[in-house]
């Protein structure tokens, strides 16, 4: 493929870095949008930034105009949207911002798109937050929306306005059906990093004889199918090149038949709950410790031969904390990524384990440790 004019919106996010570094990869130009902010957050991109390929450029999905300048400057073969407030649990504080973002923003990238560049194609983050209280496990693309917070509303919102634009103007236009993707460059927000900094907080305690405070967590019963995020990249690579995958999908131009484009389910098809995360990460560091009590009085303890034997100077290692609990609650997503896989020759490399062992050496790395295990 000659080089392309790609557009990515989020590029300081896991996603959109990932995305600009697989583009890169593939010889393309990378226009990433960043955001006016007082302080420069470009630490998921900062490796990328002496390939001349990349260019940074300033605007905001919530300022259509500078939408509109940057699509016609540009003239962007794709238009990757990335941008979000994509934390689930803030979405309840900051509902409108949420909103805003999720949805009113999508539709002023669409009409970027429509007014000033037809032929580029468009893709927009979408979310298995959108299947919400969820029917049935796994969940695939016929799985009815049934969004649980403002975050899977704003989600959904979006994907209709995609699917009017692409039925409407003809639009490569595509909103892809992501489960949990994590990753070293993961926000610690979210629980995946969150547990592994946590831990890389605790280990490094031990190791000084110090004492820690426990990592608190909210519902941890919560079932995620959780994959690596730079396998992601690639299923967004493939659903924006559906003719080149699937050859039935062009015209006798050669041209892609919009009609017939399909939205992806992506997923690695496992699921495990918070706890079985945090009881992967304790088989990595080799701790001796067990669950006792029950819901919010549950706690994660070292065993007290360990204490003696290490001289630790605190006990518990997680508990709980109905801070986290959420007003409403996606108890289980499972993902049935069968269609990508057949259809687009997609799947996923990276195991749940592998995916655990990278955010965990890496964050253990930060905090100067070096070995994994405790001892
Ligand atoms: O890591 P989370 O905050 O991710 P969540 O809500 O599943 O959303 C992520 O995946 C979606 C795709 O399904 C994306 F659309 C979205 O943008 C984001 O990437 O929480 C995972 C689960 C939840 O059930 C939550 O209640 O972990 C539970 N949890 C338990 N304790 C916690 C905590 N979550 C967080 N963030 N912090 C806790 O202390």
């Amino acid at each position: 493929m000659e080089p392309k004019n790609i557009f990515i919106t989020g590029i300081t996010g896991q996603d959109g870095s990932y995305m600009a570094e697989y583009c890169l990869n593939l010889g393309h130009i990378v226009y990433g949008m960043v955001r006016r902010t007082a302080q420069i957050h470009d630490e998921n991109y900062r490796h990328l930034l002496n390939n001349p390929n990349l260019k940074i450029v300033r605007g905001d999905l919530l300022d259509g105009g500078s939408l509109d300048s940057l699509v016609q400057k540009i003239k962007p073969d794709y238009f990757i949207n990335f941008a979000a407030q994509s934390f689930v649990g803030d979405s309840w504080q900051i509902p409108e911002e949420t909103f805003m973002v999720g949805a009113v923003g999508v539709l002023k990238c669409l009409e970027a798109i429509r007014k000033y560049h037809p032929t580029c194609r468009f893709y927009n983050a979408g979310s298995s937050e959108q299947f919400g209280n969820v029917l049935y496990c796994p969940q695939d693309e016929k799985h009815p929306f049934r969004p649980r917070s403002p975050y899977g509303a704003a989600k959904c919102a979006a994907h209709h306005l995609v699917k009017v634009y692409r039925e409407s103007y003809g639009l490569y236009a595509v909103q892809g059906l992501l489960l949990n993707h994590e990753s070293e460059k993961r926000g610690p927000e979210f629980v995946t990093r969150k547990i592994t900094q946590g831990f890389a907080r605790i280990v490094q305690a031990i190791k000084k004889n110090q004492h820690f405070e426990p990592i608190k967590l909210g519902n941890i019963d919560a079932k995620r199918d959780w994959s690596h995020a730079k396998d992601f990249v690639d299923a967004v690579w493939r659903m924006l090149n559906q003719d080149v995958y699937n050859t039935l999908l062009k015209d006798l131009t050669g041209q892609a038949l919009v009609s017939e484009l399909k939205e992806y389910v992506v997923a690695s098809g496992e699921c495990h709950t918070v706890r079985e995360f945090v009881n992967v990460i304790i088989e990595h560091l080799h701790h001796d410790c067990r669950w006792v009590g029950k819901g919010k009085d549950e706690v994660l303890i070292l065993n007290p031969e360990f204490i003696k034997r290490f001289n630790i100077h605190s006990a518990e290692l997680v508990s709980i904390d109905p801070l986290f609990y959420r007003p409403a609650e996606v108890d289980i997503l499972l993902g049935d990524s069968s269609a990508i896989r057949r259809e687009l020759g997609w799947f996923p490399k990276i195991s749940f384990d592998n995916l655990i062992k990278c955010m965990l050496e890496s964050d253990l790395n930060e905090s100067g440790i070096i070995s994994i295990s405790a001892d």
